[in-house]
């Protein structure tokens, strides 16, 4: 069975649970307490001397960074659907593992780590971040049923978790009914699994009114 060491609160975390439940790839959770310092411990940093969430072990191969093991479980695990093996496909994609990695953990991200976990951190700064960052995803969505290739991938798991988290940062979604229309369209895959706090699109203010409007496809 994989393993994945995990927190349930933890996005980067969500991210690989998010793909695993929709892409039906079975994962053994090994919950890691970050607040008793676990994965400072030695037993833990034998497995990830970064001392970070999540780490994935199948069989000899231990990963860290969710982004690597959302490539990896896709690619050995996954159908191919979710990560296609030709470049231009794996390039579209890996833009929004970088966008999550980067600008989605210094927006919306650090907004939530500052607001619900009290770090301390540039709140301004983040939420300055937060509605660049989601200015361009909304404008892209506008015109794209999905992040990229016209049907969900892993980039769409690797931005869901912390977009669809951004009110625990206070981050007003209500500005971009795109995203919104997509977070709803994630929600309603087959599969989808939820974590606490996510929202579903009937609890979100303002989204009564918020409909998929597909300006054009330009999708291959
Ligand atoms: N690039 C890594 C970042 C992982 C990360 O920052 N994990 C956080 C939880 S979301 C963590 O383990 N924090 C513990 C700490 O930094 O002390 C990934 O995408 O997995």
């Amino acid at each position: 069975m994989i393993r994945l060491h995990d927190v349930e609160l933890s996005g980067n975390c969500y991210k690989v649970r998010l793909f695993a439940a929709l892409a039906g790839i079975p994962l053994e959770r090994c919950p890691v307490d970050l607040a008793a310092g676990e994965h400072r411990t030695p037993q833990f940093l034998a497995l990830n001397p970064w001392a970070q969430v999540p780490v994935l072990v199948d069989g000899d191969l231990v990963l860290r960074d969710s982004q690597a093991i959302l490539v990896y479980l896709a690619s050995r695990h996954g159908d191919p659907g979710w990560w296609p093996d030709d470049a231009a496909s794996q390039g579209r994609i890996v833009q929004w593992l970088s966008a999550s990695a980067g600008e989605i953990q210094s927006g919306p991200a650090s907004a939530r780590l500052v607001e619900k976990f009290g770090y301390d951190l540039d709140k301004a700064d983040a939420l300055r971040r937060s509605a660049r960052l989601l200015e361009r995803v909304d404008a892209h969505l506008a015109c794209h049923e999905w992040l990229e290739l016209g049907r969900p991938t892993i980039a769409d798991c690797a931005v869901f978790p912390y977009v669809a988290w951004a009110h625990e940062g206070s981050v007003d979604l209500k500005p971009f009914p795109a995203v919104r229309a997509w977070i709803a369209r994630v929600q309603s895959l087959p599969g989808f699994l939820s974590a606490p706090g996510i929202q579903h699109a009937h609890d979100r203010a303002g989204d009564g009114h918020c409909s998929l409007q597909i300006k054009s496809k330009t999708e291959p």
